[in-house]
């Protein structure tokens, strides 16, 4: 997964009501009631103002990104969810968040970024959230997949998930990675998948597309009308891609961000049996 910049986060603390505003726009729901959607838990069954949520800066491997921390906070706090940076980092961040009054507790270092949820003791995956939150926002903005094939271009862990979702939804799925074996895996793997090698071919035959990739693709290659869910950073739309698309939906770090925080609840909420759960007991 390409690792965000201090540059790309910068504007999401004073951009993000715009944002919101953004997704209300194109899918018809608020951040809050999207992740509610695509975790098929109903907003009203989740008291957000009795939550409160700490975020912990890490240091590990290539260290903390300016401004990260407190765009995951401000994504949160949008939700409704009181949210705040811990004031230390690391193991003394999160006993500084365990200490505090705060249920769920964010943390990213290199790998991976969870939210912990201390009264159940389960956490959300960041690379499930933003899949689930990509494919979903697909699936609204084209009324619904089944039937249909959708291009996956890039096979990262954000796409592998993606692809498994999109097989879920009874659509199929070409797949497409700078690195050919990645798609081919995905091909033996689930029926219904196939790899595609020529990419820009690929762009032109698809109308559905899902980008988990950190390349640009040229407007010129994009059909009229396509749809486009597209978690990969940088942004990788151009003008005239702009133009041609029906829809490009893509942001740097809140929808996937807002499906984990409800994903972290839903599971104190409904008490999901562990086989089912989308996030993975750590203390049974
Ligand atoms: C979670 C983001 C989404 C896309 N790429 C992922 C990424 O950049 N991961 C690294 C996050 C490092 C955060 C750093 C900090 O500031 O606490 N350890």
């Amino acid at each position: 997964m390409t690792r965000l910049t201090e540059e790309a986060v910068k504007d999401i603390p004073s951009k993000i009501s715009c944002l919101d505003h953004e997704l209300e726009k194109r899918l018809g729901m608020d951040l809050r009631n999207f992740a509610c959607y695509a975790m098929n838990v109903s907003a009203d069954d989740i008291d957000f103002s009795s939550y409160k949520a700490a975020i912990v800066p890490v240091t590990s491997g290539k260290g903390i990104i300016g401004g990260f921390s407190r765009s995951v906070a401000a994504a949160v706090e949008t939700m409704g969810i009181r949210s705040s940076v811990t004031e230390a980092c690391d193991v003394a961040g999160i006993s500084e968040a365990f200490s505090s009054d705060a249920d769920i507790i964010f943390m990213a270092d290199d790998e991976r970024f969870i939210a912990l949820n201390k009264r159940t003791g389960s956490f959300s995956d960041n690379i499930w959230s933003t899949a689930k939150g990509y494919v979903t926002a697909l699936k609204i903005a084209e009324g619904g997949l089944e039937g249909k094939k959708v291009l996956v271009i890039g096979a990262g862990r954000v796409g592998t998930e993606a692809v498994k979702m999109i097989m879920e939804e009874k659509a199929c799925a070409d797949v497409t990675d700078i690195l050919p074996h990645k798609a081919s895996a995905l091909e033996s793997r689930y029926a219904g998948v196939k790899a595609i090698r020529d990419v820009e071919q690929a762009i032109k035959d698809n109308r559905l597309i899902l980008n988990a990739s950190p390349g640009k693709i040229p407007g010129t290659l994009i059909r009229e009308g396509a749809v486009i869910s597209s978690p990969g950073v940088p942004y990788a739309f151009d003008d005239e891609g702009e133009k041609r698309a029906k829809v490009i939906i893509h942001d740097v770090l809140s929808l996937g961000v807002a499906v984990m925080t409800v994903a972290s609840l839903s599971l104190s909420l409904f008490n999901v049996p562990a086989a089912d759960v989308v996030a993975e007991k750590v203390i049974p």
